[in-house]
């Protein structure tokens, strides 16, 4: 019996999958968790802090659920090895890819980000880049023996040949540093000190919308954020992008190029801690909202 909450709560419009516009597909899977565990919670934590909240949006001025989002069932990846996951992932996201609705994947850990890179590829015959927004570079080979480990997901989206731009990066090895370097990736880093320094100037945002191709697949890891303002998340790191500051990006890459893909990745909730829950909630409307309320109607 699929039991899982609607995004969006009872009090969202209800569409059938057809006239909807955004499929949410949960994926509460956590196979290659470090340190902090609980990611496969996220999911269910993220839908059902979504009907306590407004869906109102005033920075749009817009319902969001006017777009009509339809919850599709959380992928099953018990018993399942990293690749069979992957699979799964892929087989979930085909249809609603092909069908043209904006797939909306909430993790769950970042590997499964795979599953949805190569159903994407199979779907559009259009290029399309990646917007990575995570505290981490995630381009490791393999972690612990896995190379579908949420630490290498980056890594596998380059094997693919899909350019990437990294947003909020704070930690990453030498050995990954040097894999950047070698293929003279290090220009489409943006790094979080140098955010945090940039202060109120957005301009370095005009650099990251130059380096993505028309299409976006954007792919956010919520450790990108502060751990101040998202302690729930496996492996944080401190001087993470602050909550405007995200949105600012999200909404001008939406503006200026077609987002045809998004997730959130690596939500963790803690007990008796509800703000993370809502954070994530409201970022996922945001990351919907700005990318399916369109450029043109916007300021
Ligand atoms: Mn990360």
């Amino acid at each position: 019996m699929n039991d899982f909450p609607p995004f969006g709560g009872g009090d969202a419009r209800k569409v059938n999958f057809g006239e909807a516009r955004a499929a949410v597909l949960p994926v509460p899977y956590e196979g290659s968790v470090s340190y902090g565990g609980g990611t496969s919670q996220g999911p269910r934590a993220i839908a059902a802090a979504s009907g306590q909240l407004e869906m109102y949006d005033e920075e749009l001025d817009w319902c969001i659920d006017e777009a009509g989002i339809f919850t599709l069932p959380p992928v099953q990846t018990a018993g399942l090895t990293p690749e069979q996951v992957m699979a799964a992932v892929h087989e979930a996201a085909l249809a609603p890819l092909k069908e043209g609705k904006l797939l909306c994947t909430l993790g769950g850990e970042h590997s499964i980000s795979y599953g949805v890179f190569t159903a994407l590829r199979e779907a559009k015959a259009r290029p399309f880049s990646i917007l990575q927004i995570d505290a981490h570079a995630d381009l490791r080979q393999s972690y612990q023996g896995n190379i579908h480990s949420h630490a290498c997901i980056m890594a596998r989206a380059h094997e693919l040949g899909i350019p990437f731009v990294q947003v909020g990066i704070r930690s990453l090895s030498a050995t990954e540093m040097q894999f950047l370097r070698g293929q003279g990736l290090e220009s489409n880093v943006f790094w979080a000190r140098r955010i945090a320094e940039a202060g109120s100037s957005r301009d370095w945002m005009d650099g990251v919308v130059s380096r993505l191709t028309e299409e976006v697949y954007i792919s956010v890891d919520v450790d990108a954020l502060d751990p101040g303002i998202m302690p729930a998340t496996g492996t944080p790191e401190p001087g993470g992008l602050e909550w405007y500051t995200l949105l600012a990006l999200l909404r001008r890459v939406a503006e200026r190029r077609r987002v045809v893909a998004l997730d959130l990745m690596e939500f963790a909730p803690v007990a008796g801690l509800h703000a993370p829950d809502f954070l994530a909630a409201r970022l996922f409307y945001k990351m919907i909202g700005y990318a399916l309320h369109g450029a043109k109607e916007l300021e």
